[in-house]
């Protein structure tokens, strides 16, 4: 068993009959959204679940998992999900799979944020591995760029690979510019992520961000390594 599925199973364990469950998208969260399956096969957990993406939907689908959307549920018991980075104060990058606009919503609705991850998402601080993907409107390719290099960001057209040609599409038809900013990755502070989360959500054109900075204080990260499970709570 690797850690992705350590963390996968481990996170499983907190899903209770009743709950509302929101289930992640990611090779990580796919461990995860697995081991649900059989719980509700084999122990007749009963729960309510609601999917992160359409990824995400396809594999509950094909296990045998109700689903309900978003908009169908007031509040989510508990949301687990993969990140790309994690920092020390929780703060995370999500959206190398595309879906951060889905997962956001899920993490915004729910009381309790189990992200998990294996030792290598740990980082000192955000931006040093992954860029923040932006989902912008298709017309507003230009103007969105634009905004984030106002913001101090470099941007990438995310493009697809293998089965299509031109950029990646998301689940809800936009197109993903992946923003670098400038970031001493030997010491200083890097940028003010939180104003830059805020920046961000205010630009003209785009949809949403992979920065997850305000659910630190509902999250606990189940962290795979050497073996076992830490959690930073
Ligand atoms: C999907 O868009 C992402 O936010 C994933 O949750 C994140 O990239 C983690 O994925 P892995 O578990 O595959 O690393």
């Amino acid at each position: 068993m690797d850690d992705k599925q350590r963390v996968g199973l481990e996170a499983a364990k907190q899903v209770q009959d009743g709950m509302v469950v929101g289930l992640g998208t990611g090779s990580t969260a796919t461990h995860f959204v697995r081991e649900v399956a059989r719980r509700i096969r084999d122990e007749k957990l009963s729960i309510r679940c609601v999917s992160s993406s359409f990824a995400c939907s396809l594999l509950a689908r094909a296990e045998g998992i109700p689903l309900l959307s978003v908009d169908q549920v007031a509040r989510l018991d508990l949301y687990v999900d993969g990140a790309d980075e994690v920092a020390p104060d929780k703060g995370l990058i999500k959206g190398r799979g595309a879906a951060m606009v889905g997962e956001k919503l899920l993490a915004e609705g729910c009381d309790r944020f189990l992200v998990i991850v294996d030792g290598g998402k740990l980082v000192n601080k955000l931006g040093l591995k992954f860029p923040v993907p932006v989902e912008v409107l298709p017309e507003a390719v230009q103007l969105a760029g634009r905004g984030i290099a106002a913001l101090g960001g470099k941007t990438a057209l995310r493009m697809a690979s293998g089965g299509k040609d031109g950029p990646v599409v998301t689940d809800h038809g936009n197109l993903i510019l992946d923003a670098t900013f400038a970031n001493d990755a030997k010491g200083g502070a890097g940028p003010d992520w939180k104003a830059l989360d805020a920046a961000l959500d205010g630009l003209p054109g785009v949809v949403g961000h992979g920065l997850f900075l305000r659910y630190a204080p509902k999250s606990t990260v189940l962290v795979g390594e050497g073996g076992g499970v830490r959690v930073i709570a």
